[in-house]
């Protein structure tokens, strides 16, 4: 075609997406085709000014192939045009259609187009088959809006009827947000649709679970979403899918993307900027949420999916685990010198081989006998336990020895194959796994069931739920996958493993709601969504899970760790990015293995992770079963000294962090975040992944390093004084400068925020024990003398203290001299008894400031007072899913 000519090199979109495209096909697309010879180079480097890098390792792998087309489409490619566009009671309806054909099977050549103006902050586009249903993912449920309820829409739409693409814009500037102007054509075939747009900046983050830094790099990258159990590694599919991206304009203003499909996908950046999503089932449902903050953008996007679950109180500390300490004793032991070493310590957990022939809900009975009794010790030192549990159920059992097995067939609730029989695979025992279907109605009640069996020998707190992408040892069944369009589609998402079925079940394989194709994604959903309503029945107290597999919307029901992460310095800087990337996600119970898990690990990384990860929202220390011991005592004194002062931070700043997960359960706001959130109009914080804050106040600066006493740090503008110290930055407050700050080995350099109060613990070494030290307030005055802050105070681990209204809230605020106390709520009777309050930058030696001699408290009880900038949302109502009562009754088992 003559329209082939002058586009450029960023300009092309692929057109015939393959590993080994050919002329011939690329011609017959009515494409255009150009050999690059010699790759590009970037003009400017990625990622931008770089600071504090660690020793070794990098995401910047050139060794991963770029992206770029041979095969790409000519400026006139005849694709869909609107054949009509009218004003509807949610925003515009109308149809699309095509003349030729895209190349791919099943091209739909008539499509639906809606909009759906929703909200000021929210517009949807569902693009739809009219003629036919499609799969359409049934998790997260979200709230559907009969007529749009914007008033004032922070958004223009735009069309072209021609051509049929279309723009949403910023209103006030006009920018394009999400422009399929220009950008590759849409298409829409029965397994290939494709949805591209032209950004309006390079900075752009999300699109995960991945492990390529925070900021994405949009030189021709690709990001592949399909849950795999794969160890971490750059550029590949991991645990978790969650095709949603926030983005920076160049006015600060920050807007977020959301891609309502379950399908396997592939997502595409160019350095035009721009994004092409190809995906190979579903439909097409994108939301633009408009910020313009970056909290805006989490908020809006968390109010669709489902905001963070409130954890209980003993979840917020310091966890430790490990796979193959063997027995009863050996964790026991490993718990005690943890304790007796004086390290804040709350919840000691147990991996598969507490189980007896790694079967789910059974106890070994020889190397774990006494783990009952461990359990009653654990609970009676205040603290808490957290075992293991597979989705995999071994269907190798006898009959009537295994009631897991017998049960779920009872009730016909395992995945099936297409002869309606469990669906089997291996997992660990050596001769086979059914799975559970847990979008099937029934699965809630057997999981529950298995769950009470359980815990009525074992008292367990909380569920750490892994392998369930679901991971399989076989790649599908024991003869594998059949050949069908499900196991091999025309086009395949560059997955991991080469196969959609790679080490998990066959895509043919059935679930009540459909297809493993369809559902495959949402497994790790699904099972955490049973599980959370499965604790809540066995303990009637507040649950805590633990899910390897992700998608969005889990933050309602759980939390995440980033799996089997390697012991070394590039892991463990690229937690920082995978736990900020999951705060966005609206996960904010996130962490990865503190120490690493695979390989071992060695002192000085030790060290330094367990100083970091005592910062991790999710703070455990865990490692796999054939590496060294980890836990600080084990690996000596320097690492006991440095968990040991990191983790009393920690159990210092508890008030704080629960405070931040209360306002992540009511707004959707990060707990862990990157600095871009709070200065988002300072470009020079936008690649910041080395570095994080814990909500506005705390900036947490890691040695990334090994060998450093120093950190070199990006410190935006404001006042910030230093934590151990309590002095101020030397620094000026007008700007943002990087500096250098000693981090001694025992130490990790923490700095606060002039403009904040914290509220704070007098730390103990488990949570019970401090809530009964009492509590502080840390005041960190800004230039004016000013600071204030919140308080959210509840017993901790009661379900619906929300909704009953039983927990308290307070605002502080204070000017030089004055502490004013105002309660929002006063829902939790049991007193809080304030130790002490300290005022960062006080006169020398003044560490402490003694209530009522140069401080005056006025409290003031208003409930009325709904203080602005303090104004949390109403909890959307979620009902629980796949609900047994839909079948009228439960049935009764042997
Ligand atoms: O490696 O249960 O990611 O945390 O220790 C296979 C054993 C299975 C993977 C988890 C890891 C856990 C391990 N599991």
């Amino acid at each position: 075609s003559g329209l082939c000519g002058d586009i450029t090199l960023s300009e092309r979109f692929d057109c015939l997406p393959s590993p080994t495209p050919n002329q011939e096909e690329c011609v017959a697309r009515g494409c255009c085709w150009k050999v690059v010879v010699e790759p590009p180079k970037r003009d400017k480097p990625f990622p931008a000014p770089r600071i504090h890098p660690p020793t070794h390792g990098s995401y910047q792998d050139d060794d991963i192939p770029l992206n770029i087309p041979f095969c790409y489409y000519p400026k006139d490619y005849p694709g869909y045009h609107f054949t009509n566009l009218t004003p509807s009671d949610t925003g515009h309806e109308g149809y699309l259609s095509r003349g030729v054909k895209s190349g791919y099977p099943g091209d739909v050549d008539t499509l639906r187009f809606e909009v759906w103006m929703e909200t000021d902050t929210r517009i949807r586009i569902k693009i739809t088959d009219p003629s036919k249903a499609r799969w359409e993912t049934p998790l997260p449920s979200v709230p559907s809006l009969n007529t749009s309820s914007a008033k004032h829409p922070l958004y223009k739409f735009k069309t072209r009827l021609n051509d049929g693409t279309f723009t949403i814009a910023r209103g006030s500037t006009d920018l394009p947000l999400f422009s399929t102007e220009g950008a590759a054509p849409l298409t829409y075939a029965d397994q290939f649709l494709q949805l591209s747009t032209i950004l309006p900046s390079h900075f752009i983050y999300g699109l995960g679970e991945h492990l390529d830094g925070l900021l994405l790099d949009t030189f021709w990258k690709r990001r592949v979403l399909w849950n795999v159990d794969q160890i971490p590694e750059s550029g590949k599919n991991l645990y978790g899918s969650h095709p949603f991206y926030l983005a920076m304009e160049p006015s600060g203003e920050a807007h977020g993307v959301f891609l309502l499909n379950s399908n396997a996908m592939e997502i595409v950046l160019q350095p035009l900027p721009a994004l092409t999503y190809r995906v190979i089932g579903g439909v097409l449902d994108l939301y633009v949420f408009l910020g313009p903050s970056p909290d805006d953008v989490v908020r809006q996007y968390t109010e669709v999916v489902g905001r963070p679950f409130l954890p209980p109180y003993w979840s917020l500390g310091y966890h430790q685990c490990r796979f193959g300490y063997g027995s009863t004793n050996r964790t026991r032991e490993v718990w005690q010198r943890t304790r007796d070493a004086g390290i804040p310590f709350d919840v000691q957990w147990n991996d598969i081989d507490y189980m007896k022939d790694h079967n789910d809900f059974t106890v070994s009975p020889d190397t774990y006998k006494g783990l009952p009794r461990l359990v009653q010790d654990i609970h009676q030192a205040g603290m808490h336990y957290v075992p293991i549990i597979d989705p995999g159920i071994s269907a190798s059992e006898a009959p009537g020895t295994y009631p897991p097995w017998d049960q779920g067939r009872f009730l016909q609730v395992f995945v099936r194959n297409s002869t309606n029989q469990p669906f089997i695979g291996k997992v660990w025992n050596p001769v086979s796994t059914a799975w559970p279907d847990f979008t099937h109605p029934l699965a809630t009640y057997y999981w529950s069931k298995q769950m009470q069996r359980f815990h009525n020998t074992l008292p367990y707190d909380g569920a750490w739920i892994d392998m369930n992408e679901p991971s399989n040892f076989w790649s599908g069944s024991s003869k594998g996958c059949v050949r069908n369009n499900l196991e091999h589609p025309p086009f395949l998402p560059a997955v991991e493993g080469g196969s959609l079925y790679h080490h998990t079940l066959c895509m043919s394989a059935r679930h009540h709601v459909g297809f493993h194709y369809n559902v495959h994604n949402l497994y790790g959903l699904s099972e955490a969504i049973a599980t959370n309503a499965a604790l809540q029945v066995v303990r009637g107290k507040r649950p805590f899970v633990i899910s390897r597999a992700t998608f969005p919307g889990q933050g309602h029901y759980g939390g995440h760790w980033t799996g089997d992460v390697m012991s070394d310095w590039f892991n463990m800087w690229q937690s920082i990015p995978g736990i900020l990337n999951f705060n966005m996600f609206g996960m904010p119970m996130v962490g990865a293995d503190i120490c690493g898990f695979n390989g071992n690990t060695t002192t000085n990384l030790c060290m330094r992770w367990m100083q970091l990860g005592a910062f991790y929202p999710f703070s455990r220390n865990h490692n796999t079963d054939d590496a060294v011991d980890q836990d600080p005592v084990a690996l000596g004194e320097r690492v006991v000294r440095g968990a040991r002062k990191a983790l009393t931070q920690r159990y210092t700043l508890l008030p704080y962090l629960y405070t931040l997960f209360f306002k992540a359960h009511m707004t959707g706001a990060p707990v862990a975040r990157p600095l871009f959130f709070e200065f988002p109009d300072d470009e020079k914080t936008y690649s910041v992944d080395t570095q994080f804050l814990w909500g506005s106040a705390v900036m947490i600066v890691p040695a990334l390093r090994e060998h450093i006493t120093k950190v070199e740090a990006y410190v935006p503008r404001g006042v910030w004084y230093d934590w151990y110290g309590g002095g101020r930055v030397e620094k000026k407050d007008k700007e943002g400068m990087y500096l250098t700050l000693p981090a001694p080995y025992d130490t990790i350099p923490l700095l606060i925020l002039g403009g904040h109060i914290l509220p704070t613990h007098v730390p103990g070494n488990t949570t019970v024990q401090s809530r009964k030290l009492g509590h502080g307030l840390v005041v960190a005055p800004d230039k004016a003398g000013q600071a204030k802050g919140q308080l959210y105070w509840d017993d901790g681990d009661s379900l619906d203290t929300v909704s009953s209204g039983t927990f308290s809230h307070m605002l502080f605020e204070s000017e030089t001299g004055v502490l004013r106390v105002t309660c929002l709520s006063t829902g939790y009777t049991a007193p809080i008894n304030l130790r002490y309050i300290r005022i960062l930058n006080a006169p020398k030696n003044a560490t402490h400031v003694v209530v009522g001699d140069k401080v005056t408290v006025e409290y003031d009880y208003d409930p009325t007072n709904k203080h602005e900038s303090y104004a949390l949302d109403a909890l959307p109502d979620r009902q629980p899913q796949f609900s047994a009562e839909d079948l009228g009754g439960l049935p009764t088992m042997a």
